[in-house]
């Protein structure tokens, strides 16, 4: 039976993306741009051809809900496929804030074309994530990557591209956990929520180009001034837009207001460092590697937990 194994690592969007302009195809109402971070990683294998659809996740059977999702995207890959058995397995806690879809439907589609004996580019195999879940478009990458929104209504132009490699900037992304209990509200429940009752919303659409632009320049000369700017930017005016909901989407928690301020500290003091937040109360930072003992040693006093992450490489077969 064809089998075939990939690892993805999860990435962090430093431009969010929320909202989309076409649900089935599962388009962006924005585009994005993200860090894809090591060492956490998502390891799928996808044997193409068994009993019966399977989906094993980190040793449980996949609930409805994931099997339902999984299965809908190897339909896509091949609407004739025989039965499929998928195991796939994170290296990193479920509740460690970073988003396991994102490198997780990177994986799949990667084992699932290779188990499929299909030669897809890796344009395609964004696109095919993308349906899975858009913040995968940008997992198939490593280091820095963008996910286009693009204009075609059949969505093949809205896919990632890299835009600079793991190894461009030295750069760490800590992590600093305030809840490890599942969301209220999941991110895609949350954006459609959002479009359909923000006043803010036709507004955060209209502020996204600007900030993708200049983040793109900020990366390619690695000014992180600039870069954290942008970023604290674009996670405000995504949460902005969403409180301003109604009823209210509210991630934050006072530990992701206690991180914020730490951040501001410790650029005080002159380290350059900023955050961003996605759908959960987490707060990321990102600082250059030489600083990040010292910031990751500020947030441990305000965190649960803190993680301390790095460029990541992109996804990759390993059998
Ligand atoms: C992002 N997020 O750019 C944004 C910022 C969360 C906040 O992409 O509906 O799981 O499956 O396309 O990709 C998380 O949402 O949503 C996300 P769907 P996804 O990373």
């Amino acid at each position: 039976m064809p089998s075939a194994t990939a690892v993805a690592h999860p990435n962090i969007a430093l431009c969010k993306y929320w909202g989309k302009r076409d649900r089935a195809l599962n388009l962006p109402a924005v585009g994005s741009l993200s860090l894809t971070l090591a060492p956490f990683s998502t390891t799928t294998t996808v044997e193409w051809g068994a009993d019966a659809d399977e989906l094993v996740l980190n040793g449980r059977v996949g609930t409805p809900e994931e099997s339902r999702k999984v299965f809908a995207l190897l339909d896509l890959v091949d609407s004739w496929r025989p039965k499929v058995r998928v195991l796939s397995e994170n290296d990193f806690p479920t509740a460690a804030g970073l988003a396991s879809s994102s490198s997780g439907f990177a994986a799949l589609v990667l084992a699932a074309c290779k188990a499929a004996g299909q030669e897809r580019s890796v344009e395609q195999l964004s696109v095919l994530a993308r349906r899975g879940s858009g913040s995968a478009s940008r997992s198939l990458f490593g280091g820095w990557s963008e996910w286009k929104v693009g204009e075609r209504p059949d969505g093949m132009d809205s896919y990632a591209f890299e835009l600079a490699p793991q190894d461009h900037w030295d750069v760490r992304m800590i992590v600093a956990i305030f809840d490890a209990g599942p969301k209220g509200t999941s991110s895609r429940d949350g954006m459609l929520h959002t479009q359909e009752t923000s006043p803010y919303y036709p507004a955060w659409v209209a502020s996204t180009p600007r900030d993708l632009a200049e983040a793109r320049l900020a990366i390619r000369g690695r000014d992180l001034g600039a870069l954290g700017a942008i970023m604290e930017r674009s996670a405000l005016r995504m949460h902005a837009c969403m409180m301003a909901a109604d009823p209210p989407v509210l991630y934050w928690k006072s530990g992701s207001v206690w991180a914020q301020e730490t951040v501001r500290a410790l650029r005080d003091r002159g380290i350059a460092c900023a955050w961003t937040m996605d759908a959960g109360p987490n707060v990321k930072v990102l600082c250059a590697a030489a600083d990040a003992d010292e910031v990751s040693a500020r947030l441990s006093r305000v965190a649960d937990v803190v993680h301390v992450l790095e460029p990541g490489g992109p996804a990759r077969l390993v059998g």
